[in-house]
Formats: C-alpha cells, structure tokens, sequence
C-alpha cells in the first residue's frame, strides 16, 4: 500500500476492468497479451472484454448519473482535482509506466504525457465552475438555454498518448455532468488501469467513470452500439472512424472524430532558420512520429532548399534511437510490431515509388536489454511528387519527406493536396504571409512559427478526413451537453 493505495504491480499478470467502482476480470476470462515495445515480450494481460462487460459498465454508469449530474459543477471539479493530485502524486510511477508500455522516451512522459494528463482535469474543472449558458432577450420574452449532460456516454482512444488522450477525453464528459464508459487502446492500457486506481483512491463516486479494457472491434464497437450510450468520442484511424460514423448515422447518437493527418510543414526562406530548424526536428520525429499533429511533409522554399536538406539530414543523423528508459535518449521504440511492420512497409513503398532515402530507411539494431524492440531510424525522403502514396497517406512513424516549392501559391497547393486536414505549421518572419497562409490552407488547426503550442481552451480538430467536430475547451462541453431552450413570456 502506497497512500493507502491499492498497490498496481505493472508486471503482474492481468489488469482488470473499472466498473461500478471495482475493479473486475472479463466477464469471459479471455485476454490478449500486452507487449513492451523496447524489448518485444509480452509482460501482462489485458481482458478481452465483450458485450457483456460492456452492458455492466453501461449500467453502472446510467445508475451513477443520477447523483453525478446533479452534483453543482464545483463539487465536480473537486473529484477531477482530487485524481489529478493522485496523479501529481505518482507521477514518476506513471512516467515508467508509460514509457514502458508505449515504447516512448520516459523523457516524452515526464515533459508532456503526465503532466498533460493532471492538468486535463484540472483545465475541466475549472471551465466547469465558470461555464454560463446563453440568453437571448425578446421585447416581450426571455430565452434561456440550459445545457444538460447527456447521461452514459461512450470514450475510445487511441496507443500514440495513451493517458494523455484518455484525460482529455474523459475530463470535459465528466465536467459536464455525464458518466463515462471509457475504452483505452488494447496496445496501451497500463496508465488507464493505473488511473482506475487512483480514481478509487481519490474517492471517485462509483460507476461515473467506468473503464473497459478489450480490442476495437468487439470491446469498442459494444460501446458504439450499445443503445445506453448516447455519444461517443473516438480518437484514432480515419479508417475506424469512418466505420464507426456508419454504425452512428442511423441512430442519431452524437459523435466527435479526432482522425488521421498528413500534416505540411510550410517552410519560407525568411525564417528564423535555427528555431524552424530546432522544432522540425521535433515536429517530424517526436513519438517516432507518432503524433497526430506531426508534420510529415516538408514543404520547403527552393532558396533554401539544399540548405535545409543538408542541415536537416546531418541533424536527423545525431538524433539518438534507443532504450526509452536512457535519459539522452531521443526515439524509442515504435509501439507494436504490426504498426513497425506497417511502417517499414510504408518505407519500401516509398523506394518503389522511386523516392530518395537521405537517411535512416532501416530498422535500428539496439544492443543489450532492446535488443528484440521495434526500432526505425528516423528517414527523410526526396524526389516524390505529391500524387504518391507516400505523400497521400498517412504514415504515422518517424517518415517525412521533402518537397521544394517557388511560389505561396504553389506552396499551398501542394499542403492541401490531400484528403486529410489536421494540422499544419508555417514558417516565415512576413507577418502579412504568414496570415494569409494560415487562411488558405485546409486544416483544422495552424501554427505559424511554432509546434505543439497548445491553449486547451481553442477548438482542437480536423476538417476534411480527419475529423468531425472540435474537442478543447467550450467546444467540448458544448459537445458533452444537449441545449435545450427555455422561453418565458413576461408580458
Ligand atoms: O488505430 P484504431 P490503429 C492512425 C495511424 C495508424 C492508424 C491505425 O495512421 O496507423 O490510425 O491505427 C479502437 N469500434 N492513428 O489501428 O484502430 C481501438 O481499440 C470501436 C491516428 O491502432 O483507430 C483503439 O482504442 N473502436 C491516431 C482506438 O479505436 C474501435 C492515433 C484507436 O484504434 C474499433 C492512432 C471499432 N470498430 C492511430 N476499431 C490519432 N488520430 O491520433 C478500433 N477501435
């Protein structure tokens, strides 16, 4: 016992699921193999939950909403305070927890993952305790529009930011009022079973987050379909996304679709070189690329061209792939071996389809404990036209290419020449240019001169493939809750 903690052994064998308040096996005693990605073995079970695990959680959470959503806000920002100190308390736990289930560099997890996942809930109750609906006055009568939770509603997300997404999806749900049946990635799902713990330690009412573990297609599809849910959430593949949009349609549930991007990085010849230099570094290969607001396409000014290759290579070369664990460590390990394989494969296609591998291009051979992980080098390609498969789909590692351009108009051609619109980021000391890009360009969020900044109460989304709706501050509460207008008649 840690703090009067149930004690999480992260090597044990089998995590459980979250539900009514307890934490229980698969109703079916089936479960999948969890494997560390730096090392290639498996170190613990997940269940494979089914329907049935679903409906319990669907129940307890229907149950669990009475109170919870009559709860005043402020008293629930207290529970989403109360787990995030138990975060903040065992933040050097979940940093090695994390790193190890993802493959990522625990450095990642200490500057981003587990901070941003404390300050998720905290950034939620606070927007909760000041959230005020509208009104809008008639000469003779006043409207007021109340904004009700929706009751049990339904989370899926994704391996790349494993707690990190999960907060983000369940704090604004709870915020608002509604009680979660939340499915984490069945790659990694060791933070969200540490988090049901802490979520029993910081006093969480039973059954208003519930938390079931399983693969997409049977754990969260029974959430998708489960009549008790009335919206879903979902970050992941444009391909799952679209599947399931298609079971929502006929049902009228309400969804929000954080999908896929291909994102460009516009690079002018006016910029501020090193500092564009530093952060496309990162912007290309932090999380091994793994992040979906990456910029896989380098789309570069011919001026500075060569320039930039030549830097940009010798840079990409002195970044250190290895054991995640090793604090001068850069890449680690790519999450699962399907995902490896599909990158390498992604790399292959990019040498048929005649590209040029400036560097990496390869598996990365790490000795000693790493020896069997899923290591890429960081790869830049050249020499392929917008058209390819290499620049229209997404690949999601530690992959970019380059491609040069003369002009703004050609620049923005070719960073919306494609079906995806996540992100993008822009790079130039011409204020004027930087702006009109920014209105140009087909993406749901852009950053000019910068990366990854974020302010959690901006609309965060894409547009075209990659997405539906906006998540982040009131864009998600008013996404959590159903508008209902109330007209007075005074007069
Ligand atoms: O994600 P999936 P995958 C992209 C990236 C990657 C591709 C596929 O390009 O190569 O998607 O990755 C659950 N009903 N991104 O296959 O399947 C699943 O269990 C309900 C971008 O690993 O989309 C997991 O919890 N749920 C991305 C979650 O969906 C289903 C992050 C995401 O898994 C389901 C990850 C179904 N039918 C991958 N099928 C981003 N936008 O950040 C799967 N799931």
């Amino acid at each position: 016992m840690e703090d009067g903690l149930p004690v999480c052994d992260a090597v044990s064998t089998k995590i459980k699921n979250y539900i009514g308040g307890q934490l229980v096996e698969p109703n079916n005693d089936r479960w999948l193999d969890n494997y560390e990605p730096a090392t290639g073995q498996v170190y613990s079970q997940v269940p494979d939950s089914d329907a049935s695990d679903i409906d319990a959680a669907v129940a307890a959470a229907t149950e669990a909403f009475q109170g919870w959503s009559q709860l005043p806000g402020g008293q629930r920002a207290g529970h989403l305070h109360r787990v995030a100190n138990q975060i903040d308390q065992h933040f050097d736990e979940l940093v090695k927890l994390e790193s190890r289930d993802n493959g990522k560099p625990e450095s990642l997890c200490r500057a981003v993952d587990i901070p941003r996942s404390s300050i998720n809930l905290r950034f939620f109750a606070g927007l909760i305790e000041g959230y005020a609906s509208e009104s809008h006055a008639m000469p003779d009568a006043i409207n007021y529009t109340l904004r009700q939770p929706l009751g049990a509603v339904g989370c899926i997300s994704p391996w790349n930011l494993p707690l990190y997404l999960f907060t983000w999806k369940i704090a604004p749900a709870l915020a608002a009022g509604n009680c979660v049946v939340a499915k984490p990635s069945e790659v990694t799902p060791m933070s969200a079973f540490r988090f049901s713990e802490l979520c029993i330690a910081a006093g969480l009412p039973p059954g208003v987050l519930n938390i079931v573990h399983g693969s997409g297609t049977e754990t969260g599809n029974a959430i998708v379909e489960h009549p008790g849910i009335k919206a879903i959430s979902f970050t992941g593949g444009t391909k799952t996304g679209r599947t399931i949009a298609a079971k929502i349609a006929p049902t009228f549930k309400k969804y929000a679709l954080e999908l896929g991007g291909k994102n460009p990085n516009i690079i002018f010849a006016d910029c501020d070189y090193e500092q564009m230099m530093e952060t496309t570094l990162r912007s290309s290969f932090a999380n091994q690329g793994q992040i979906c607001l990456c910029g896989s396409r380098v789309i570069v000014e011919r001026k500075i061209y060569d320039r930039f290759r030549k830097d940009f290579v010798e840079r990409t070369k002195m970044l250190k792939v290895g054991d995640p664990t090793e604090s001068d460590t850069n890449l680690g390990a790519i999450v699962s071996k399907p995902h490896y394989e599909k990158i390498m494969s992604c790399i292959e296609l990019a040498r048929e389809e005649g590209g040029t591998i400036l560097c990496g291009g390869h598996s990365a051979q790490i000795n000693g404990r790493c020896a069997e992980g899923y290591f890429i080098q960081p790869t830049v390609i050249e020499g392929l036209p917008s058209s390819c498969r290499t620049n229209q789909e997404e690949i999601f590692g530690p992959v970019v290419t380059l491609q040069p351009f003369d002009t703004v108009d050609e620049a923005i051609d070719l960073a919306n020449d494609t079906e995806y619109g996540l992100s993008s980021s822009v790079w130039t000391s011409n204020i004027k240019r930087g702006h009109e890009v920014a209105h140009r360009i087909e993406s749901g969020v852009v950053w000019i001169n910068c990366w990854l900044v974020r302010d959690l109460r901006t609309p965060f989304g894409g547009m075209k493939q990659s997405g539906v709706g906006r998540e982040g501050g009131l864009e998600a509460l008013r996404f959590w809750t159903e508008p209902k207008n109330v007209c007075v008649k005074y007069l």
